[in-house]
């Protein structure tokens, strides 16, 4: 009888020790590159790219592999427009009194504001939904995991979209239920981050700051 959850060999290429660190140093010296963009040119870029770097992100691994999220690419100028409009209603009111002191404080390095342009001008949105359960013929199946599960492939978009050689910028408007609504999307997704996708603009800038050393993020117990 045919084993009804079958296994498959799998293995990766048998690499020297040296072979492995060379390559998680570049591998490193690379993502060390990517940025946080807020000023994108209005450079179109194909779907078909948009639909690889999804496709990458969804080999994400997940509570029992049930995938628990939907990708929406949004390159509509009138549906960003509204999302935009929409964001910035909301970043306002968070600049203006919903976002603590300490907040806004912390993110003065950051130079951001309720301004979005970004939204608009960006060729492609990409707004991740968590799916807390599926429904399936109207029934409901359970998902786990899933701010874990979503959180993980959300970083693997962004490492993408930054391989590809493209920029993006992790939006947060809070709150975002408006965006279920704008894109009609049903009840069992929530929206959990928005992603511009595109290029730099000529003239981008980002803050001055630095990263972490090792020391600071790491503790080893050998
Ligand atoms: N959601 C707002 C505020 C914001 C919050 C954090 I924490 C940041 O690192 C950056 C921005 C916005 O997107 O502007």
């Amino acid at each position: 009888m045919k084993n009804e959850h079958p296994f498959i060999s799998y293995q990766r290429p048998d690499l020297s020790g040296s072979e492995i660190l060379e390559n998680s140093k570049q591998f490193y010296q690379n993502i060390d590159t990517r940025r946080s963009v807020r000023h994108f040119s209005d450079r179109p870029v194909d779907k078909s790219v948009i639909e690889q770097l999804i496709m990458a992100a969804s080999t994400a691994p997940s509570g029992a592999h049930k995938q628990p999220w939907t990708f929406c690419a949004v390159s509509n100028p009138a549906i960003k427009s509204k999302i935009r409009e929409t964001a910035e209603q909301e970043e306002y009111k968070s600049y203006h009194g919903r976002m603590s002191e300490e907040w806004i404080n912390d993110l003065k390095p950051m130079g951001t504001d309720w301004n979005k342009p970004f939204i608009e001008i960006a060729p492609w949105l990409i707004i991740l939904f968590k799916k807390s359960y599926d429904l399936v013929n109207e029934e409901r199946k359970k998902n786990y995991y899933v701010a874990e599960s979503v959180g993980i492939a959300a970083g693997m978009l962004i490492t993408a979209i930054h391989q590809a050689g493209l920029v993006t910028l992790t939006h947060t408007p809070s709150p975002m239920n408006f965006l279920q609504t704008i894109l009609g999307r049903p009840d069992n997704e929530r929206p959990y981050l928005l992603l511009p996708v595109g290029y730099p603009s000529e003239k981008a800038v980002v803050p001055d700051i630095t990263r972490k050393p090792l020391d600071e993020v790491a503790i080893f117990f050998e």
